[in-house]
């Protein structure tokens, strides 16, 4: 073969360097510049906003791609979340092949596990880490303008050097990865401002962006983020508990519902208001932090117990499934309130097969797939399953709708997004 101007062949695990014109032919060793962004989200923040941040940063990938190098991203494993409670439970550096579909990600973006980075990588080193912050002064005269500079850190840094001067830090729990170098940038904007600066100012080939939930979405659902959440389908375990699930304790099934599934997201194209969903109502009562704060718009359990009785009278449904997070003296009253409902509740096996994160799932699959939904006021969790419902071709009245606190004056009901294909 002759050098020179070619288009590499190069694939493996379904990213490729299709779009390296120049490469150095040496023997049988092909080489293109593939890089790899990384990122993590603040310790806090729950497993569904970390869903959103993935939107926005497999929008930068997409823009890193269009404009320069071979970027990947790298899924960062799961675990440590401040909600996946269940003791004895392994929660810890999960992979996103346990929670979703790898290949329905890949047909969107490049992705790559975390271990999968190490071995390419050759070893868990990452060669520069950004962390995200916004900008000490503010605003500066109130006016709000897209900026990206390298600042000094605000706050103290979660990483600190070691004896051989890597940093060491957070990195998923996998104790041996260390960082070449940490700095700081204060971003304000949205995610595609970060492209210049990891082209132009960032010549090496791994970048992790750490607090990457400051960046906004680059066109919030617009084609682009709906793209991307389409690709983002559970895991076909998961997905066949929550089908067996309702088959067998809520008489739904996809074929009577009007709820078929295409393995293949970018086939899955649902007129809007084709779906029937199964003969129950489907509740997404958040809790937890959620009422501790005493928020206004969170209703008590007799309230919401209220509205559901009253929307399974107007639907004429008999069944009605239930998600939350209640804890166990909350459960108790609920149980006492509503002694008809239908929870999902798994065995100790299943909860360590599934963890407390594919539960949530299989949660949010069902209330996906129910007749008429109610969620919870600003739940990143009952966003979620608006969205689900919206590409299963659910009518825009079945889906957005949320509890009212009990004093709760203007009861703003939810936005609805429609798919743009
Ligand atoms: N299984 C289950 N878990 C829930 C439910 N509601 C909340 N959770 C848990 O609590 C977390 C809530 O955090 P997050 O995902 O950030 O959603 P948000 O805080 O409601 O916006 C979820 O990720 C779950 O781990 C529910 O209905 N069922
Ligand atoms: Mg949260």
């Amino acid at each position: 073969m002759s050098g020179g101007l070619q288009y590499s062949l190069h694939k493996k695990d379904g990213h490729q360097c299709l779009k390296t014109q120049t490469f150095f032919k040496t023997s049988h060793v092909l080489f293109c510049d593939l890089r790899y962004l990384l990122y993590d989200v603040n310790p806090p923040e729950g497993f569904n906003l970390r869903r959103d941040v993935y939107i926005r940063m497999a929008s930068l990938v997409k823009t890193l791609r269009k404009e320069g190098d071979d970027w990947v991203l790298v899924l960062p494993p799961w675990g440590r979340l401040y909600h996946w409670q269940s003791s004895n439970v392994h929660q810890i550096r999960i992979p996103w092949g346990e929670f979703f579909s790898l290949t329905s990600l890949q047909a969107n973006v490049p992705v790559i596990e975390y271990e999968e980075f190490i071995a390419e990588n050759g070893g868990p080193f990452i060669d520069q880490v950004l962390v995200l912050q916004n900008y000490a002064e503010g605003w500066t005269d109130g006016k709000w303008e897209e900026k990206v500079d390298e600042r000094p850190c605000i706050d103290k840094l979660m990483y600190s050097k070691d004896k051989q001067g890597y940093s060491r830090g957070w990195f998923w729990g996998y104790e041996e990865t260390r960082a070449q170098n940490v700095t700081c940038i204060s971003a304000q904007g949205h995610a595609s401002i970060m492209s210049p600066v990891l082209q132009k100012n960032i010549t090496v080939t791994s970048v992790m962006l750490d607090r990457a939930e400051t960046l906004l979405h680059d066109h919030y659902a617009g084609k682009d983020y709906w793209d991307t959440r389409r690709s983002m389908v559970f895991s076909k375990h998961l997905r066949l508990i929550g089908d067996d699930f309702r088959e067998k304790y809520l008489n739904s099934t996809d074929d009577r519902d009007h709820t078929i599934y295409s393995e293949d997201w970018t086939r899955m194209k649902a007129k809007l208001g084709s779906a029937k969903g199964g003969p129950y109502l489907g509740v997404h009562l958040r809790r937890k932090d959620f009422i501790w704060g005493h928020r206004e718009d969170v209703p008590s359990l007799k309230g919401a117990v209220k509205k559901i009785r009253s929307l399974m009278k107007k639907h004429k449904l008999d069944n009605v499934f239930v998600a939350t997070d209640a804890d166990e003296e909350e459960l108790r009253e609920l149980r006492g309130l509503l002694p008809d409902m239908v929870r999902f509740e798994p065995s100790r096996e299943d909860l360590e097969l599934f963890k407390d994160g594919g539960v949530a799932i299989i949660d949010q699959w069902i209330c996906a797939h129910a007749r008429f939904f109610i969620g919870t006021s600003v739940s990143t969790f009952s966003f979620r399953i608006h969205e689900e419902r919206e590409i299963l071709g659910f009518d825009a009245t079945a889906t957005y709708n949320r509890f009212c606190g009990d004093t709760e004056k203007e009861c703003e009901q939810p936005t609805h997004w429609k798919i743009v294909f």
